[in-house]
């Protein structure tokens, strides 16, 4: 049977990439299972998505706000209706076992509503003006065309944090997705049509990063890029985008800290501390790679950690059993294995995992163990980079300075977490750990769509999407004096 065959869609029609070049979409689980062919597109069909989505922008930004919502909840609804199919269809293409696809599909779910009801707040200021009979208010206006570019780890999640602020802004969008989880994509774009959303409002484009992603960072014709993947891609859309002074917001990489002091409940923390470590097979940029635990409980620690990450059950995430799925492609798996390496090189304990999965039940899939380094050194690399695989390193430290010093001590500041009983040294680490993301008693993943998310450092550039907070990205603001005095009243005069 020949592959299924998918389309791109630009004004709002599903059509093939201008060369007609296609790639394929397989199962990360079982490779012989090809989900479908996506087009391979280049600059000539950014272009044309980009200028649908200009000219779809003359009309979309003047529907009011509360109307552009009414569409967005109808998405919401729908997508609530298909959970169970779209959640089967994200683990199929990348991987991680259906509760999370359900959580990654319910995010969507809220993010959508969320931005619904942004449709009938998107809050300005009015203020007394300076003089008589005279009004000062600010409004929130959009952009223009945005250039939405996700990651393959949340596939409708990430998508949704940023599409659904960018249209109730009143902005119009050409999202490229990555090309490791397509059809999840299709998917969200497919139940936004249906929901009323115009043609040439959203426009969805299949491709690399090195021909759709550039065209759409450098084109004249988008005003705001949000990137959500690595700190090297998300470095270079920064060079890329700034002589035309767009707006970009970046979301990149995470070497997030869990750290656990000598009060803590240990029982929990072992809890979080998998669910952190190897949630999404530790392909979040939230995850928690990096365990922080005062001498005093350490061994204790690392033997109920150790012993659960060995009980973890590897497999096909479609099967209930299964607690952790596949990496995403065979290359992710590969670095997976070049920082065993490089940890035991290092000189760090291989305190269980450390190989690939590759016989009978594994052989078709990209598994490989649930990995954990102790005696880390905080210099070490596996204490430094973002590996973005089940691999989580564990260090002993002596005190809650130390902790807060190892955690602060990487290039990235997303997210951090204290295990404690502790009111006093909660907050004091709350405090002092510079991460835009901060968790007492709970792992470093789980935020919620309604608070804003980001991180510091080289994890992000300022900007944090989710919440009220993502309004900032896809609108700016607009200062409006209406003076009703009928004379010539002057401000910034001495008087
Ligand atoms: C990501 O890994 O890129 O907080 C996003 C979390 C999820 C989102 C993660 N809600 O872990």
């Amino acid at each position: 049977m020949a592959p299924e065959s998918y389309s791109n869609f630009i004004d709002g029609k599903w059509v093939p990439a201008v060369s007609r070049e296609t790639f394929e979409n397989r199962n990360p689980a079982d490779h012989d299972d090809l989900i479908g062919l996506f087009p391979r597109s280049s600059r000539a069909d950014v272009d044309c998505a980009a200028d649908a989505a200009r000219r779809a922008f003359d009309t979309w930004r003047l529907v009011p706000a509360p109307k552009r919502a009414e569409i967005l909840f109808r998405a919401a609804q729908l997508l609530a209706e298909r959970k169970e199919a779209l959640a089967r269809d994200m683990t199929r293409e990348m991987g991680k076992i259906l509760d999370e696809t359900r959580g990654d599909v319910q995010e969507a779910i809220d993010m959508t509503y969320f931005m619904a009801g942004e449709g009938r707040r998107q809050y300005g200021q009015t203020v007394p003006s300076e003089l008589r009979d005279k009004f000062a208010m600010s409004i929130r206006q959009p952009l223009g065309v945005c250039a939405i570019v996700t990651p393959w780890n949340f596939p409708m999640a990430i998508p949704s944090w940023k599409i659904a602020p960018a249209l109730v802004c009143g902005n119009t969008v050409v999202f490229k997705p990555a090309t490791l989880t397509p059809l999840s994509a299709l998917n969200f774009v497919k139940i936004l049509a249906e929901a009323g959303v115009p043609p040439g409002v959203v426009n969805l484009v299949f491709g690399g990063g090195g021909d759709v992603g550039d065209a759409l960072v450098v084109s004249d014709a988008t005003r705001v890029v949000s990137f959500t993947g690595s700190t090297d891609v998300g470095r270079r859309v920064s060079e890329q985008a700034a002589p035309s002074f767009k707006k970009v917001h970046l979301e990149m990489g995470g070497k997030n800290v869990i750290m656990i002091l000598d009060d803590a409940n240990l029982e929990l923390a072992v809890d979080g501390c998998l669910w952190g470590g190897f949630g999404t097979t530790g392909q979040r940029c939230t995850a928690a790679s990096r365990v922080v635990v005062h001498e005093r409980v350490y061994r204790p620690f690392l033997s109920a950690f150790v012993e659960r990450a060995r009980a973890l059950r590897v497999g096909n995430g479609l099967e209930p059993a299964t607690q952790m799925g596949p990496c995403v492609s065979r290359q992710q798996r590969e670095t997976v294995q070049q920082y065993v390496d490089i940890g035991k090189k290092e000189g760090a304990t291989l305190a269980c995992g450390g190989r690939v999965l590759g016989d009978a039940a594994y052989a078709r899939g990209f598994f490989h163990e649930p990995t954990v380094f102790a005696d880390v050194v905080p210099s070490m690399r596996i204490a430094q980079d973002e590996i973005f695989g089940p691999v989580v390193s564990v260090l002993p430290c002596r005190s809650l300075e130390e902790a807060v010093a190892i955690g602060n001590g990487v290039q990235y500041g997303l997210s951090a977490s204290i295990y404690t009983q502790d009111v006093n040294r909660a907050f004091s680490a709350m405090r002092d750990l510079y991460t835009g993301i901060f968790y007492v008693n709970a792992p470093t993943i789980g935020a919620e769509v309604h608070l804003p998310f980001g991180g510091t450092k080289a994890t992000g550039n300022g900007h944090r999407e989710a919440g009220t907070a993502a309004l900032d990205v896809f609108s700016e603001w607009k200062s409006i004096y209406v003076d009703f005095s009928g004379k010539l009243q002057r401000a910034q005069i001495d008087v």
